[in-house]
Order: C-alpha cells, then structure tokens, then sequence
C-alpha cells in the first residue's frame, strides 16, 4: 500500500554547480554509513559532482551544530584568497584542522564560478562557499535523559546555524527509540517486527540539500 508519509517524488534540480557539506556523527556507525551513502547517491543523481560533496565527520550529534558553523565559516576563509583574485576557490585545508583532525586538501571549485557578480563584491561573493550542508546524526534512547537534551540542543542548534548563515542546513537527525527504528530509516533491515521497506532518509536529504540549494539562489 502506498504510504501518505515522506516528500513524495523528489523534484529534479540541476545540481552541477552546486557544492554541498556533509557532516556526520560517528555513533551508531552502522546506520552513518548507510545514511551518508543514500545522501551521497541522491546528490549524485541530482547532479553534484563527486568532488564537490565535501565529508567530514565529528565524535556525537552533540557536536553537529558547531561543526556545521565552523565548515561553513572554514569556507569562506579558505576561499578567500582565490575568491577575491577572481580565480576558483581552492580549500587546502578543511574542517578537520579546525576540530584538530587531519587535513584534507579539497578543490572546492563550482558555485565561485569567475565572473559571477558576487564574486566580485570578494568576501560576500563566499557565503556562497557552500551551498548547503547536511547534518547528520543518529541519536537513540537510552535509560537516562541524554536522548532528550542532545536532540532538544542539536535542533536548534542547527536550526540556529542555518538562519544566521543563510546556507541551508538539512536536518539529517535521526531520534530513534531504538536501534531497529534508526536501521529501518536507513534502508537497512530494522530489529524484530520491523521491518525496512528499503527507503533511505539519506536520499531524502540529498534531494532535500540541491531543492534548497537551487531555490535559495533564486530567493536571494
Ligand atoms: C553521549 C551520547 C549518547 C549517550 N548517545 C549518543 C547517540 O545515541 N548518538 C550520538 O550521535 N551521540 C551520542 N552521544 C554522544 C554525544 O553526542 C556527544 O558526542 C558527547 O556527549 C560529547 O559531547
């Protein structure tokens, strides 16, 4: 029976230009990955270039917010140089320096494309850095209140980042009771009487990354 829940059919976008961040936790490793992966087809599918979705990762969802500030704040520094000279932003270093992680030399080139007005307007033109970022997590409850405080603070945090950076920030934050629940989400066979249909939220939060992406430019 076809379900009521979900976004429905995905739109198509054009995400060839686009460069998006994907942050993810590292608990609960198994569904992570499955997420990260159906986030990564999705984009992919939509049109974003291989090197221009940019992975990083931190220990717990609790870190996710201020990762994804900083990501976003590491563009725009390390974008400055080439952004301001008119020439394609390369990052050298990404966020893992400034976590104190290892570095990554990612060629960030794609929405600084020469020649746009805003990029001549120099540090402006990189708050365009990125286009949008994804935030995952996967948080489940346990026996105390953890669950409720990391899950009340990630969502707004995140929340919070993404309406003072102006970049969307997709909520890729799974708050399960249990573990069946977060690998059922994931397209992954779920625990005893749950089972998976097979759909990937990951997916959604790609397509979810490129719509918002896409519009955002139009809405500014
Ligand atoms: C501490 C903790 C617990 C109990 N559970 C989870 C979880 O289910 N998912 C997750 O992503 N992180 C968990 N963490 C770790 C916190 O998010 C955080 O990394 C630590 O409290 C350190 O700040």
């Amino acid at each position: 029976m076809a379900t009521l829940k979900g976004p429905g059919a995905a739109e198509t976008h054009d995400g060839s230009k686009l460069r998006i961040g994907i942050i993810h936790a590292r608990w609960n490793k198994t569904i992570i990955e499955a997420l990260v992966n159906g986030t990564k087809k999705s984009l992919k599918q939509q049109g974003v270039k291989e090197e221009n979705i940019v992975v990083e990762s931190v220990p717990g969802s609790y870190e996710l917010p201020l990762a994804v500030q900083r990501f976003y704040a590491a563009s725009q520094v390390q974008g400055a140089s080439s952004a301001v000279a008119g020439g394609v932003a390369t990052v050298t270093s990404g966020i893992g320096d400034l976590l104190g992680g290892s570095a990554s030399q990612t060629d960030l080139h794609g929405s600084l494309q020469p020649g746009e007005p805003e990029k001549q307007a120099g540090v402006t033109a990189l708050r365009h850095a990125f286009d949008a970022v994804v935030a995952i997590g996967v948080l489940i409850k346990g026996e105390t209140m953890h669950f409720e405080y990391i899950a009340d603070a990630v969502s707004h945090g995140l929340m919070r980042v993404q309406l003072d950076t102006g970049i969307p920030v997709i909520f890729g934050l799974l708050t399960v009771l249990n573990e069946g629940q977060g690998l059922a989400r994931a397209g992954l066979e779920g625990g005893k009487g749950l089972q998976s249909n097979g759909h990937n939220h990951g997916e959604d939060w790609g397509n979810a990354a490129v719509e918002l992406a896409v519009k955002r430019r139009a809405w500014a």
